[in-house]
């Protein structure tokens, strides 16, 4: 006999219980289960009032909750914990059930899995949710890979549940098949990563080189909230920078340890950009900069190297830096957003994903970290433009960045000259360099690559592969 519940959710703690709790405030009837059932009873108890809830203490009453075909979302640590859920249930499901995987796997992990429980006739979904805790309850951005017929399956109760765009459309989209889903939240948390490094060094800037407070810059930063860098992660960033720690009365910011922690996805992120090819070179800064915060020791040990001194800035001087600030920041980013969606491309043409740039851009418009005004301007891009060969190639983000240029190369050699770290501005500067350059000393590389290794070179003007005879008579032969 078939169940009345139209999803399922095991896996309650904090992001399962708000997600089940998001999916019974839309109307649903949501079958709910956790391996410690009292957080099952306590769900229901404390929340019961907000909608229809099934709760079952055994894998069994759970799966039997369920209406046909079964939806059943797994939010359990990520790892060996899902793989043991998953053997828990499929055994007591049937053809046509479907899997879904709501927590944050490696895409690789889902596209195994994809495979083994579609040899055994279920559908797995794997699916990236952003936006925390909040998003879930709220109206996460949801990123589902998996099947088509599973999407058709599943769509409509993620289309009610996740956020929405200020245009009312809902943040979520198939991805495409298998592992989709969460390579683009992967490349998502990589672009959040580099997102937040860039503000990190606009704030350090404001500090070390205006001679600007915590409080000044969170007011800054609200300014510039107003504007082009309207974003969720600017407008927090103020909240941070406006808070005043209790005990101490000191600006929040500065009684803080400062030393970045990482749960691994951006890593992940860079790992696989490096197995791809692409360069996501702010996103690798970005995870760079927040292991070397960590290596206290090392720092501690290098705390007395001779650095610059520089004069105070004046205020108008200070003022005028921080105008540039906001262009250098704003440029940088857009080069982060080009490496992630380079990315994001070049993983859709390994896997045949077929993904569709633009509407991932729409989806991130609400509900997830990186919200911000200006993915309505890439998915505009995108969807005008299907053959776009990078973000720098639409018209209006050159034309953005050409006009920031100047400040954002200003910004960058004060940077240097005043010994403030800004791996995220220079890489970004660097990329964008490396891109419009007419030659690249890459032919010297080739050069260096044929003496040492023999590992020939292509010419300019000449079809084939050619090797010189470096250690003989130094003539090229062609080693086609
Ligand atoms: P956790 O990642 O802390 O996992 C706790 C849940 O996993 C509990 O329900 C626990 O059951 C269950 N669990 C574990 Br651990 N091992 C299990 C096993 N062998 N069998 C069955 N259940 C097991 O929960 P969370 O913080 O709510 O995150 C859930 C997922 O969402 C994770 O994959 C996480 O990475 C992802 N996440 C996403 C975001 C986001 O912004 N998208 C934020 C936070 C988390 P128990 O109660 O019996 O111990």
């Amino acid at each position: 006999m078939s169940g009345t519940a139209q999803i399922g959710v095991t896996g309650l703690a904090v992001m399962g219980r708000n997600l089940a709790r998001n999916f019974a405030r839309n109307g649903f009837t949501v079958a709910v289960h956790n391996r410690t059932a009292s957080k099952t009873r306590s769900l229901v108890e404390e929340f019961g009032d907000e909608g229809t809830f099934v709760p079952a203490e055994s894998a069994e009453e759970f799966v039997a909750a369920l209406e046909r075909p079964r939806r059943l979302i797994i939010m359990v640590k990520a790892g060996a914990p899902t793989d043991a859920v998953i053997e828990e249930f499929a055994p007591l499901l049937e053809e046509g059930d479907v899997i879904i995987d709501g927590g944050n796997a490696h895409f690789a992990d889902t596209r195994r899995r994809e495979k083994e429980l579609r040899e055994r006739g279920i559908h797995f979904v794997g699916v990236g949710i952003s936006g925390g805790e909040e998003g879930a309850l709220h109206g996460p951005s949801i990123m589902p890979g998996g099947s088509v017929e599973s999407y058709a399956s599943l769509g409509p109760l993620l289309e009610r549940i996740a956020a929405k765009a200020p245009d009312g459309a809902p943040t979520v989209a198939h991805i495409g098949p298998d592992g989709a889903g969460h390579f683009v939240k992967m490349v998502h948390n990589g672009i959040e990563y580099a997102d937040m490094q860039l503000i990190a060094e606009a704030y350090h800037l404001l500090r070390a080189v205006a001679g600007y407070s915590p409080a000044k810059i969170a007011e800054t930063f609200r300014t510039w909230n107003t504007g082009r860098l309207d974003s969720y992660l600017i407008e927090i960033t103020a909240e941070v920078l406006a808070h005043t720690d209790e005990a101490t009365g000191k600006p929040f910011v500065d009684i803080v340890t400062d030393q970045a922690e990482q749960k691994g996805t951006g890593r992940w992120t860079v790992q696989i950009a490096l197995d791809l090819g692409v360069p996501v070179s702010g996103i690798a800064e970005a995870v760079f900069a927040r292991s070397l915060s960590g290596h206290a020791g090392l720092r501690e040990a290098s705390r007395s190297l001779p650095g610059p001194t520089a004069a105070p800035l004046s205020e108008a001087d200070a003022a005028r830096f921080a105008d540039q600030v906001e262009q250098a920041l704003y440029a940088s980013k857009i080069v982060s957003y080009t490496q992630g969606f380079h990315q994001i491309q070049a993983g859709s043409d390994e896997y045949d994903w077929n993904i569709d740039l633009g509407s991932v851009a729409a989806i991130w418009r609400a509900g997830c970290i990186i919200r911000a005004a200006f993915l309505d301007r890439i998915r505009e891009a995108y969807d005008t433009q299907r053959e776009l060969p990078s973000l720098l190639s639409d018209k209006q983000f050159a034309e953005e960045i050409g006009a920031a240029q100047e400040d954002w190369r200003a910004v960058v050699a004060t940077a240097v000259h005043q010994g403030v770290p800004t791996p995220g501005f220079a890489a970004a500067l660097s990329y964008y360099d490396a891109l419009r350059a007419e030659r690249l000393p890459a032919a010297l590389t080739q050069g260096q690559r044929d003496f040492f290794g023999a590992h020939t070179y292509r010419r300019t003007d000449r079809e084939g592969s050619f090797h010189t005879l470096w250690g003989g008579d130094r003539s090229e032969v062609s080693t086609d």
